[in-house]
């Protein structure tokens, strides 16, 4: 008998102190938990951004449950029911797609939980689905790629464009601020336009098939720098040479976007900043605190041409 109790009042000690050192749960009250829906895993802008946040959210002391939805809004959609039912304290995500939210949302507020949306909005009429929005003006960072070409372009240029996620914010509003620019020049024409989803492998398959379709591509137009890179492998195995024969503008200046504009392999960077973890964790500790926020917070953006993107690579942090 004494020999059997042995191990289990050792067990039974062992909770104790667990339950007394930590609370009756792995979190204490004062702790706040965030369910962040992450888009992907599908640039290396994204893969940034995931860092960013979860090493914001440790400094901050959140009790951070995150996932990755493969760039898929279903998988979205069910993180955030599931986030729902766990009660966490607020919910933040980055839209895939821009549309169809209002009915997940409309679970989330009367389940009071608040929502931030990050990096991506959302297309909807009513605003009271969530508190804020932290991210870039994508509409912004077309137009600063379209200024670049109208600016080093004198004549007749044709221009091939790598479209992100047919639907995402960032796709849709890269494009409108880009064709916006260009319409005073009639010059410029955007010849093809295609998803290539964000991904470097994306990017090189469509690239393949404009550079089968057409011989006359003066300018790639790519909605992030993955897409630029792949579109790079695509050119090189056509036996042209990238940033010479065909230029390449590409949005985001992550490390590997930067490095080749460095080489002359792409010619001009939009910059759109994944680093948002810190501003997010802000955020969040006043919507949990039923504190008041702007409704939009946009980060600031630059642009780099290659001397600019050599002297700026060193200190890079993404
Ligand atoms: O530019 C791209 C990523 O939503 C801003 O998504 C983000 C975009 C970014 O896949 O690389």
């Amino acid at each position: 008998m004494k020999r059997l109790l042995g191990p289990v009042a050792v067990i039974v000690l062992a909770a104790a102190t667990a339950c007394g050192s930590n609370g009756s749960s792995t979190t204490d009250d004062e702790t706040i938990t965030l369910g962040f829906s992450q888009v992907g895993a599908e640039s290396g802008w994204r893969t940034a951004n995931t860092e960013s946040i979860q090493q914001a959210a440790e400094d901050a002391g959140i009790d951070l449950q995150f996932s990755d939805a493969q760039q898929k809004q279903e998988n979205q959609i069910q993180a955030i029911r599931s986030y729902i039912q766990q009660d966490v304290d607020v919910i933040a995500f980055s839209p895939v797609v821009e549309t169809g939210w209002d009915a997940v949302l409309l679970e989330a507020q009367r389940a009071d939980i608040p929502v931030i949306l990050t990096d991506r909005a959302i297309d909807s009429d009513d605003d009271s689905l969530y508190e804020t929005f932290l991210g870039s003006d994508f509409v912004e960072e077309g137009r600063k790629a379209g200024e670049w070409l109208v600016d080093n372009v004198e004549d007749e240029t044709n221009v091939v464009e790598l479209q992100g996620t047919t639907g995402a914010a960032p796709a849709i509003d890269r494009n409108e601020g880009f064709e916006e620019v260009i319409a005073d020049r009639p010059d410029i024409e955007i010849i093809d336009t295609q998803d290539g989803d964000f991904t470097r492998s994306g990017g090189k398959e469509v690239m393949e098939a404009f550079l089968r379709s057409h011989d006359d591509i003066d300018v790639v137009y790519s909605h992030n720098d993955d897409m630029g890179l792949g579109a790079i492998e695509a050119i090189q195995a056509a036996g042209l040479e990238p940033g010479e024969d065909i230029q390449i503008i590409t949005v985001d200046a992550v490390q590997a976007g930067m490095e080749a504009l460095a080489e002359g392999d792409i010619n001009f960077i939009v910059e759109c900043n994944p680093l948002l973890g810190d501003q997010l964790m802000e955020l969040v500790e006043q919507v949990a605190a039923g504190e008041e926020v702007s409704a939009r917070i946009e980060v600031e953006e630059t642009t780099f041409t290659p001397e600019e993107a050599e002297a700026a690579l060193p200190e890079r942090q993404y």
